[in-house]
């Protein structure tokens, strides 16, 4: 009998901190040796040439969710994850999404269930809280985020989810006490609103008006405050889809200002700008999401805060719907910017876009990619070191990629359901070829070896890089003496 179930032999295996020529073997799904000239496993696979890397997290991605328009997802997780582990992604945190009114058990239960039947790759999620009651926030999250939700996202916009100042308070001091970090959509909601209204009064309807109705003072406020919010409570966050320069700055001022606060960018930023939704007809609510698009000049500021590290992650706010009456044109033939369901596919492109723009162009080091598309992801959720890198004793999460191999992107040749790539025509160089979860091969040569329903929900522990720093606001600190207990 063998060592190993399945040895990666003669690759270049990399880490956010190595850079080796070694083989793998891996046995019972889990990486139990790295070295060279390993014995041989039951299966053997020759990655001579390709590049072994760490299993692709992907830690913002929406599936089977129904949208704040009303509007469900195009892809369930089956799609969505058949998607994603064949751009090289093994690990997807998608939401479990509260409406108002919902019990976040119930919620929690029920995106479980489905991600149970269908995902083909692990799977955690982050709980969307929308109506912070004193039941949820006392008696349903905290056994929750025990049980290892350990993030909550919020939206300081959009009509049917957002919620105000004070109730973010309140679900920070949540996250405070029982160990969660929290994700923010950052975007002022009535600057929103304000401008839609008046674009709308004004007869300008169509697609592009989308961009002009999220001015990009919308973000840099709402991240601002999203910040001071965080920094009164002493509770990490990570800042979502970042998209302009200045609130990159705030982010970085932040930083440097010594709070944990974390940000995210993802591949439209990088190659769409508000131009796209200027095509013909309704073409352009295939580009519709928020944050919009910007400029090239946003695009070269998003790809300097990847390289200085103001970003940790990327991930790609993956929000399908199909371009038909199912999806972005659920209003109608020629819907309003407004009636436009906002979100884009991009789980399966993610890495393969960062590969071939940041790699092999030269913007970025390999092990600076793995650590944006994996390790930091799940530094920050509690996943590492089982998910995020390749160590013994790490869940034979595995890419091989093909570093030199290329391809046009079409919709044809994408796996998820929407009928459509924002980045149809690019061409793509740097695939991965073989991918590995837990130790089966799910996808080789473009091919699904795995049946629906075989991930499974991922072991998810408080992480240091989301714990709070321990500084205490003077006025805290203050009622504190004074007896008022702050954080409940
Ligand atoms: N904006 C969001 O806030 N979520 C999904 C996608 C989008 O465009
Ligand atoms: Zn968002
Ligand atoms: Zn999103």
């Amino acid at each position: 009998m063998s060592d190993f179930d399945l040895t990666i032999r003669n690759g270049t295996v990399v880490t956010v901190s190595t850079k080796r020529d070694a083989d793998i073997g891996v046995k019972d799904g889990v990486v139990v040796k790295i070295g060279k000239g390993l014995s041989p496993g039951d299966r053997d696979i020759d990655a001579t040439g390709k590049l072994v890397l760490p299993g692709g997290i992907d830690g913002h991605c929406h599936i089977e969710q129904l949208s704040s328009f009303g509007v469900m997802n195009a892809d369930d997780f089956y799609s969505a994850t058949v998607s994603a582990v064949h751009g090289g992604t093994t690990t997807v945190v998608p939401f479990a999404a509260q409406q108002r009114g919902d019990s976040v058990t119930e919620v929690v239960r029920n995106y479980r269930a489905l991600a149970e039947e269908k995902a083909v790759i692990d799977y955690h999620f982050h709980i969307i809280v929308t109506d912070p009651t004193d039941k949820v926030l006392e008696e349903e999250l905290p056994p929750l985020i025990k049980e290892g939700f350990r993030s909550l996202k919020v939206f300081l916009t959009y009509e049917k989810v957002r919620i105000d100042d004070y109730q973010m308070l309140d679900v920070l001091e949540v996250a405070r006490k029982h160990g969660a970090l929290v994700v923010v959509h950052a975007e002022n909601n009535d600057m929103i609103r304000w401008t839609t209204d008046r674009l709308l009064k004004g007869g300008h309807k169509e697609a592009k008006f989308h961009a002009i109705s999220h001015p990009r003072l919308a973000e840099v406020e709402a991240v601002h405050r999203a910040i001071m919010l965080a920094r009164f409570i002493d509770v990490p966050i990570l800042i979502f889809h970042v998209t302009t320069r200045e609130a990159m700055e705030e982010i970085k001022r932040a930083q440097d200002a010594g709070l944990k606060v974390y940000g995210e960018t993802c591949p439209q930023y990088l190659s769409l700008t508000a131009e796209d939704l200027d095509r013909p007809g309704t073409e352009g609510a295939k580009f519709c999401c928020s944050p919009p698009p910007r400029d090239e000049a946003d695009q070269e500021a998003m790809w300097q805060g990847l390289v200085d590290n103001t970003f940790q992650v990327f991930n790609s706010d993956h929000a399908p719907y199909r371009y038909d009456e199912t999806g972005k044109l659920n209003a109608g033939p020629n819907p309003t910017f407004k009636e436009i369901a906002n979100g884009l596919p991009g789980i399966e492109l993610r890495m393969p876009l960062l590969f071939s723009e940041g790699v092999n162009k030269g913007r970025i080091d390999i092990s600076r990619f793995v650590e944006l598309t994996s390790t930091n992801m799940a530094r920050l959720y509690g996943l590492y070191p089982h998910k995020g890198t390749i160590e013994v004793g790490s869940d034979a999460d595995i890419a091989i990629w093909d570093p030199g191999l290329e391809k046009k992107v079409t919709d044809k040749r994408t796996h998820d359901t929407t009928g459509y790539t924002p980045f149809e025509g690019w061409t793509i160089k740097g695939w991965p070829v073989t991918v590995l979860s837990r130790g089966r091969v799910v996808v080789e040569n473009g091919e699904l070896k795995v049946e629906r329903g075989s991930g499974k929900l991922a072991i998810r522990e408080m992480p240091e890089l989301a714990k709070p720093l321990g500084r205490i606001e003077p006025e805290m600190d203050a009622a504190r003496n004074f007896g008022v207990e702050l954080y409940r």
